[in-house]
């Protein structure tokens, strides 16, 4: 994998850990950052050697949002013509599964950069926010629906209106928060977490992320009747077979992912 300014890549096995690396700025998500960090899960997530990734921040960040000294500027016309920012997407439709491991500020971009994993496990010292409102803009890389759809308007509407931070527990109680961990613990927790998703069988995680995400997308019988079929579909693999087999015989299973 070739080297990268704004981030470090680093291989455990099946798992890749992904680590913003702009420790001066807190983390701020430049164009550069984006372009890095989608290009190389990007290219993960099409290698069949990776069953998950971990997307973490510092310490003290995760990250402060978007770099709002290369936004300044910025012309509507300029940001619109560019798509500014829609790269994000293409995160969201990575099909391996995704863990955000939170420690410290998860604001604006931030925050929304949590959101787009499908897990996302938080130390005891990170605080969530969509503070845009206070630069006399808007939440812009889906934080108005992804965080409404988490925790609901009430929760919404006051972070997205007031710009005040939630801390760990309260995101926790709200829905945002998979789990909390003790600080020193987030990255262990957080490995731990993707080293069991990667040793399932990966057509079935990829399915079962796949049915989760159709929640967000879909009316309930529709969802159900999607799930259904991919239920069905489950029955051809060999991992349906061997899982079950090795319930039955009291063992381990060894999934092959086929
Ligand atoms: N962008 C650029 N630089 C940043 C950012 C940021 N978002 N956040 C922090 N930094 C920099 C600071 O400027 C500072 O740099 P320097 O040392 O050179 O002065 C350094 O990081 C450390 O920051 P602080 O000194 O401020 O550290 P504190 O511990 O005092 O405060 C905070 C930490 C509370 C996180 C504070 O830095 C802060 O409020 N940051 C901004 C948070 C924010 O408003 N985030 C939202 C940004 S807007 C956004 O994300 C919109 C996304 C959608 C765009 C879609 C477009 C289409």
């Amino acid at each position: 994998m070739s080297a990268y300014e704004t981030i470090l890549v680093e291989r455990r096995g099946r798992v890749a850990l992904l680590t913003l690396n702009r420790p001066k700025a807190l983390n701020a998500l430049n164009a550069r950052l984006m372009e890095e960090l989608v290009g190389a899960a990007e290219e993960l997530d099409r290698d069949p050697d990776t069953g998950c990734l971990v997307i973490t921040g510092s310490e003290r960040a995760f990250a402060a949002g978007a770099d709002i000294t290369e936004m300044a500027p910025r012309t509507s016309v300029e940001m619109y013509l560019r798509d500014w920012f829609s790269a994000w997407d293409r995160l969201g439709r990575l099909r391996t599964p995704t863990i955000a491991a939170v420690a410290g500020h998860a604001l604006g971009g931030g925050c929304e950069l949590a959101m787009l994993c499908d897990l996302l496990i938080a130390a005891d010292t990170a605080r969530f926010g969509q503070p845009e409102v206070k630069l006399g803009v808007i939440p812009g890389i889906g934080g108005s629906q992804r965080l409404t759809r988490a925790v609901g308007k009430a929760k919404a509407m006051d972070l997205c209106l007031t710009g005040r931070t939630m801390d760990a527990t309260e995101a926790e109680r709200a829905g945002l928060v998979s789990r909390i961990v003790p600080a020193a613990d987030l990255l262990t927790e957080a490995l731990a977490a993707a080293e069991a998703i990667a040793r399932l069988s990966a057509p079935a995680a990829m399915m079962a992320k796949e049915a989760v995400n159709t929640a967000f997308e879909t009316t309930l019988a529709e969802g159900v009747h999607f799930e259904r079929r991919l239920f069905h579909s489950v029955f051809a693999f060999a991992d349906q077979k061997e899982g079950m087999a090795a319930f039955v015989e009291k063992r381990e299973p060894e999934f092959r992912n086929e």
